[in-house]
């Protein structure tokens, strides 16, 4: 045994410090967070019958999401894996609900869109946009075969929210679902801002992340549907499962990573969170005022997100991480990706640019 803890000392020494990483959507979990998933870790939410405390610890995480994005009492929430498996979802739910296979969405979103369009053979109709989408172009773009629409509320490469409330509007008007993924938006622009992304909006779905600004343990997103019964499009029968009936992507689901996101949303509470969204905007603001004082161009934040411009991307990157530095890489964007995530302190802030300065002249 002591061997193999020698093992993966050694392993983990190779790993990349989070006080090095400026590039990641992840953070280090709270430790509240981490607390609850080790009591929880050998619970699986694929047969929650089993598990009925941790169901309840699910539901109620749920509930405090939907109470976030003020969902209708209607709503149905699930707790996934993330961003991925819940924009795969989504789209899985309104394909078969529309029985159409277009999704209008821009060029800025996910990958996880991609991965969705060859699962599920669907048609992507990308709307050509810098920053964000705006709802001119979307109802330009929507046509008799639009399954569904999705805008992004803080996109990968900016940070930038696409123009919901106005393109919900929209796909209200013309009956076709609009699907909303703030997988990283969804845990800072509540707190900071007066933009309108939840179901107060005429949105039909939403997903958020609690593995990214959430501070909870990987993996952790949630997805919130405006309708229950939609549900039904997905729902199996399990066989051997204590539960009977399964309707989610994935079979075995970690119950850890519920009690974690329960825990660590009811110990900061929404106030917590705007403490932290608060902090993580006001570092994003001083790391400009380097920037801005250094002579590098970025592109005007509008989250906790600074997109830096670079005419070579791959060899900034190169170089940053021969400084043991870890930053995003976007070279179809031409920018390097910095993301203000709670573990950034103004130290490492002071640390990051002037070795930037020096990779940059
Ligand atoms: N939607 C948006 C807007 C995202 O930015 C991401 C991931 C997803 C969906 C998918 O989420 P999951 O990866 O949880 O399925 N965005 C980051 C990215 O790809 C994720 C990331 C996290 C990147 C940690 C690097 C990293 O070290 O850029």
């Amino acid at each position: 045994m002591q061997k193999l803890i020698e093992v993966l000392n050694k392993a983990k020494e190779k790993d990349a410090n989070f006080n090095r990483i400026f590039g990641s959507m992840c953070t280090v979990p709270h430790e509240m967070a981490r607390k609850a998933y080790e009591m929880f870790i050998e619970t699986n939410l694929g047969d929650y019958e089993l598990f009925k405390g941790t169901k309840e610890l699910e539901e109620k995480a749920i509930q405090w999401i939907a109470k976030l994005f003020h969902a209708p009492s209607s709503y149905a929430g699930l707790l996934t894996s993330g961003g991925t498996e819940s924009n795969i979802t989504a789209l899985w739910i309104f394909k078969k609900l529309s029985g159409k296979n277009e999704v209008v969405l821009p060029k800025q979103a996910h990958f996880s869109f991609i991965k969705a369009s060859s699962l599920l053979d669907l048609k992507l109709n990308v709307i050509e946009c810098k920053y964000r989408m705006n709802a001119s172009d979307v109802k330009k773009h929507i046509s008799s075969s639009t399954s569904c629409v999705v805008a992004i509320a803080g996109n990968t490469p900016f940070g930038y929210v696409d123009e919901i409330e106005e393109i919900a509007e929209i796909c209200s008007e013309e009956n076709i679902f609009l699907h909303v993924d703030a997988a990283f938006g969804g845990f800072i622009i509540p707190f900071i801002s007066n933009k309108l992304i939840d179901f107060r909006a005429k949105i039909s779905s939403i997903c958020v992340d609690a593995h990214k600004m959430g501070m909870a343990c990987i993996p952790c997103g949630f997805l919130l549907l405006k309708e229950k019964k939609w549900l039904e499009e997905i729902r199996v029968r399990s066989r051997c499962t204590h539960t009977r009936f399964q309707a989610s992507l994935l079979g075995t689901r970690p119950g850890a990573a519920a009690a974690g996101a329960y825990a660590v949303m009811h110990y900061l509470g929404y106030k917590g969170y705007e403490t932290i969204a608060k902090k993580c905007m006001e570092n994003t603001a001083y790391m400009i005022k380097l920037l801005d004082r250094e002579g590098i161009k970025y592109v005007e934040p509008e989250l906790n997100l600074i997109a830096i411009k670079t005419k070579n991307v791959g060899m900034m990157v190169d170089k940053l991480s021969k400084l043991n530095w870890y930053v995003g890489a976007d070279e179809e964007n031409g920018i390097i990706r910095i993301v203000i995530m709670p573990h950034v302190s103004k130290e490492m802030i002071n640390k990051f640019v002037s070795d930037l300065k020096k990779v940059m002249e």
